[in-house]
């Protein structure tokens, strides 16, 4: 009679015999089995009879445009990534202060149902105000919410040509969506503009098999050489993201954060991006993520100011970065590469090369800058550039520091400051790492210091003033933040870090300061800081608890009784 005979393997289309056998019969049957394919799920190159879509404004008189040539406002003439059309915004000149608009596709696909992967690539040519003015690459969900990843799906700067940009937007598929459509947002903020931006062959494509990231990255610090390992991708799992929502029915852009201004007005900042509702979502998985995975690469960035650079590909979960310099720091992040693309790991880690001078918390004890011959041992300044450095002077040592009309920092004995607070004019970044310290002997933990800042906007972070505490180069903690106008002088602050350092090696403070050029507050901007103190009192620790069904006995410890 008729016989069904089926070929299964993970990762292959099914291959379905139908054979006729009567009693007794052998039949030799060779068959060949197709991979499932990436599935393109939308494309436009914006040629003649690819979809075109359509350009909405809701601030602003500028528009999407197709075209075949687009002479940016500063002149450049850039033609398409292939073909003869591309995507193009703003349709002539540079775009203004503002402007809030966005291009939508015309045609909408199916995600109903779907498990594994989706993945959005375009090619992007770009040049807008770097961390101001914003292209946002979305998928238009059924519920009229642009979503987009809050790691890389918005771009914003130069891009000095055309690049190709890819995003996981895997997570979509779990949101409960029928269909999704490919929206290009542009937001650009109340000052500077730039030019624009041009996009070509736009494409979504689902891939049955999720591109799982590889699993946590660690690095062993102190040597002349720095081991990295990491695990492989699990073939079942939850991938979380951070993914922004746009609301295209609002009738106005949402807000940017709130500052209170030198007049002690809550204002809206006119600089930097709008507040885009962020969620954290998750991607289920289950199909094998290691199909196709061919290997690792390691990245990694000289830190604080260098940008991650491939450093090494690996098909094992090992790298020994044995390029490092003694007492130099660096961050490392990576990836799995698979025959369809590459999927980055969570976060990145620090290390430092070389065993650091390590001093015990009480032979520091504390540090008032009144030495005269205060010299800096042992602590490590980082700058952006070459603008301003940290001193130790008085209060008129200090009077030109914070820019001309602004207010330095009243008397306090002799302080640290940076010399100009304005970085020149300029973006500038600092971070003044304190000795490394050993608090293994201590469990608790309290970091006093006293703190002036003068700022654009407080607490808007165009001007950070914040001490930092980390230790065992696991990631940096803000514990005090005093980046607000100091109208009434110096502050004091404390902050119990004991959960950060106690029983820990090798704990560092950090004083990171920031500020964004043009923005100039009318009492200055800069930030000064004394007697950065420890106390290690002795209190109670390592609380335990035994239950019973009658009653629960606590147990601590203390120091003056152990
Ligand atoms: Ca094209
Ligand atoms: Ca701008
Ligand atoms: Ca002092």
């Amino acid at each position: 009679g008729l016989t069904l005979i089926q070929f299964m393997k993970e990762g292959y289309n099914n291959a379905t015999f139908n054979i006729t056998l009567s009693e007794g019969d052998t039949v030799a049957l060779n068959a060949a089995l197709a991979p499932l394919g990436i599935n393109d799920m939308y494309f436009s190159g914006f040629e003649s009879g690819e979809d075109q879509g359509s350009s909405n404004t809701l601030s602003g008189a500028t528009a999407y445009a197709v075209t075949n040539t687009f002479v940016n406002a500063g002149g450049d003439t850039i033609l398409p990534a292939s073909g003869t059309a591309m995507l193009v915004f703003p349709d002539s000149g540079g775009y203004a202060n503002n402007d809030y608009v966005w291009w939508t596709a015309d045609s909408t696909f199916d995600i109903g149902g779907l498990m594994g992967g989706l993945y959005m690539d375009l090619d992007i040519n770009i040049d807008t105000e770097a961390d101001y003015d914003f292209f946002y690459f979305c998928l238009l969900l059924d519920n009229g919410t642009a979503w987009y990843d809050n790691e890389n799906g918005f771009v914003s700067g130069s891009t000095d040509g055309w690049t190709q940009h890819k995003i996981d937007m895997s997570w979509v598929l779990d949101m409960g969506s029928e269909s999704a459509t490919p929206v290009i947002v542009f937001s650009a903020d109340g000052s500077v503009a730039g030019h624009g931006g041009t996009f070509d062959n736009v494409s979504v494509s689902w891939n049955p098999f999720f591109l799982a990231p590889p699993g946590q990255l660690s690095a062993v610090n102190y040597g002349s050489s720095i081991p990295l390992s990491w695990q492989a991708p699990v073939g079942t799992g939850r991938a979380s993201y951070n993914a922004g929502s746009i609301d295209l029915n609002a009738s106005q852009p949402p807000q940017r954060p709130m500052v209170l201004d030198d007049n002690g007005i809550m204002v809206e900042q006119s600089k930097g991006p709008r507040d885009f509702p962020i969620t954290t979502v998750y991607h289920d998985y289950s199909a094998s993520s290691t199909r196709s995975l061919l290997g690792y690469n390691v990245y990694r960035a000289v830190w604080p100011f260098g940008d991650f650079q491939i450093l090494a590909y690996e098909t094992n979960t090992a790298h020994e970065d044995v390029s490092v310099s003694e007492g130099s720091y660096y961050s490392y992040a990576i990836s799995a590469v698979y025959d369809e693309g590459e999927t980055w790991g969570p976060g990145t880690v620090n290390a430092r090369a070389g065993l650091p001078v390590v001093v015990t918390d009480n032979a520091y004890g504390g540090e008032d800058f009144e030495a005269g011959d205060f010299a800096w041992e042992n602590w490590e300044a980082f700058y952006s550039s070459a603008a301003a450095v940290w001193a130790v002077g008085d209060s008129a040592a200090a009077d030109s520091a914070f820019g001309l009309g602004g207010m330095p920092p009243p008397s306090h004995s002799s302080f640290a400051f940076i010399t100009d607070g304005r970085g020149d004019g300029d973006d500038f970044v600092t971070f003044l790492l304190s000795p490394f310290f050993d608090f293994l002997d201590n469990f608790t933990a309290i970091v006093r210091l006293s703190g002036y800042a003068q700022v654009y906007g407080d607490f808007a972070y165009n001007n950070t003033a914040q001490l930092l505490v980390r230790s065992d180069m696991g990631p940096w903690e803000v514990v005090i933040d005093f980046g607000y106008d100091h109208l009434e002088g110096w502050g004091d602050y404390s902050a119990t870090i004991g959960g950060i350092v106690s029983g820990m090696d090798k704990a560092q403070l950090a004083l990171v300061y920031t500020h964004t050029g043009g923005l100039n507050s009318g009492n200055g901007n800069g930030v000064a800081f004394d007697d950065l103190i420890f106390e290690t009192m002795p209190g109670p620790h390592s609380l335990s608890l035994i239950p019973t069904t009658t009653d629960i006995t606590l147990n601590w410890s203390h120091p003056d009784s152990s």
